[in-house]
């Protein structure tokens, strides 16, 4: 029985898709709340198809558990936080399901890294924990995209990095069970670089655009007309300025090399850098519009989505938080907010009625482009709306009249 342990956001489809493939799974989860709510058939968070895949993996009969059984094979998808003050990664849950796993696993197992790891963390921290075990290590960093995770799954290529070459054409076999792609082995190094990599490749694209954004703002210019029009040329593709980098990937990531490579990391520095000041941006913005619109009253002021970006409910590293940060340390509250995505309340001026947000509010600030928001453009008629995500664009067919608009 395949054991996967970390039913998040990577685990519970990785987990899904294999027994959706005939594969026999144990899905582990050492949360007891995660694995009651998945045994009701309930779950843990949205995404476009999962349901669909959890009913067929529960018709396979998938078993969830709070603890790993003895396997041949196992896959690790566990968070793995960095430290914001050394931006150096945690390698401690990792760690602590590798140790679980140990006990229990049969001679010669085979486990499994998903977990994105800073290059060089498995020689340094998990080789250690598993000398003088009989089992082997493998990399196969996840690299699916939250939003559209099922169907990456299928198709996105795999990196699976191994020792040697049985291990990483055992593992290799594992995953052509559901992955349509090519499905490429190498070392385990050059896997966990190669992962890293690509989330820092995004991070300074979209660094290149935020900064194109302030460039454009300062000489009045429309940055998304110069993005538009400089991306016709073939070899031009520049991404979407936005209100900043969320997410548990593109911000974290990038930081692994700088940690690591403080000298050598100049460029990906300074789209961290570039990255992370745009929160502070839009409120500069905020504070421009006030003054043109003449907005006095901050109570009136609303602020749409708090996740990270749009149509998923995971608000790790959101741009909007780290905004209501600096305003909370300013004003001493946060300001109203809603977000159709966020069930849980996480503030005391937020609301679970978009209705009644839209009525307390005369500036809309929005942060995150929900398929929601486009749904309910016409509730925007009278309000002046300060769209971070050029989601609402002119050409739009229902763009709301009456408005003022403005963009970064
Ligand atoms: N963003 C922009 N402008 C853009 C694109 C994104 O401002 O043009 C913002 C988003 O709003 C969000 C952040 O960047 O706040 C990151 O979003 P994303 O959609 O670019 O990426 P993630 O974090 O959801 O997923 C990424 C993916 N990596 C790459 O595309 C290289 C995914 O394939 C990885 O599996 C995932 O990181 C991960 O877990 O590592």
């Amino acid at each position: 029985m395949l054991n996967i342990i970390g039913l998040g956001y990577i685990g519970l489809p990785t987990a899904l898709i294999m027994a959706s493939n005939d594969i026999p799974v144990i899905g582990v989860d050492k949360n007891p709340s995660v694995v009651e709510s998945l045994n009701r058939g309930e779950v843990t968070f949205e995404e476009d198809g999962l349901p669909a895949l959890f009913k067929k993996a529960v018709q396979a009969n998938i078993v969830f558990r709070t603890t790993p059984t003895p396997s041949d094979m196992y896959i690790i998808a566990v968070p793995t936080p960095f430290n914001k003050s050394t931006k150096r990664i945690n390698p401690s849950y990792v760690i602590t399901a590798i140790r679980e796993v140990l006990a229990v696993c049969n001679d010669n197992a085979v486990i499994v890294i998903e977990s994105t790891v800073a290059p060089g963390t498995i020689d340094k921290f998990i080789r250690p924990v598993v000398t003088g075990a009989n089992v082997r290590i493998a990399h196969a960093p996840e690299r699916i995209i939250p939003g559209d995770m099922v169907r990456e799954l299928v198709n996105n290529a795999r990196i699976i990095g191994a020792d040697d070459e049985e291990t990483a054409q055992e593992v290799k076999k594992l995953y052509t069970a559901f992955c349509k792609a090519e499905i490429v082995t190498t070392d385990i190094r050059s896997a966990e670089m190669s992962k890293v990599v690509e989330n820092t490749f995004r991070d300074i694209n979209i660094a290149f655009a935020n900064e194109l954004a302030k460039i454009c703002r300062a000489g009045n210019m429309d940055v998304y007309e110069i993005i538009r029009i400089a991306n016709m040329h073939p070899r031009v593709n520049i991404l979407r300025p936005g209100p900043g980098v969320g997410g548990h990937c593109i911000s974290v990531d990038p930081w692994f090399l700088v940690g690591d490579f403080p000298q050598l990391s100049l460029l990906i520095h300074e789209a961290r850098k570039i990255n992370d000041s745009m929160p502070v941006f839009v409120l500069e913005r905020i504070q421009e519009i006030m003054k043109d619109e003449n907005i006095i009253d901050i109570s009136r002021i609303g602020f749409y989505g708090l996740t990270y970006k749009e149509d998923v409910d995971d608000t790790r590293e959101s741009p909007t938080l780290q905004l209501f940060d600096i305003i909370t340390k300013s004003l001493g509250q946060t300001p109203k907010c809603y977000d159709p995505m966020v069930k849980e309340m996480m503030f005391d001026a937020q609301y679970n009625d978009f209705g009644a947000f839209i009525r307390d509010i005369d500036f809309i600030v929005i942060m995150v482009g929900h398929s929601h928001l486009k749904d309910n453009m016409e509730k925007l008629n009278d309000k002046t709306v300060f769209d971070t995500r050029y989601c609402i664009t002119p050409s739009d067919a229902d763009y709301p009249v009456g408005t003022k608009h403005y963009y970064l």
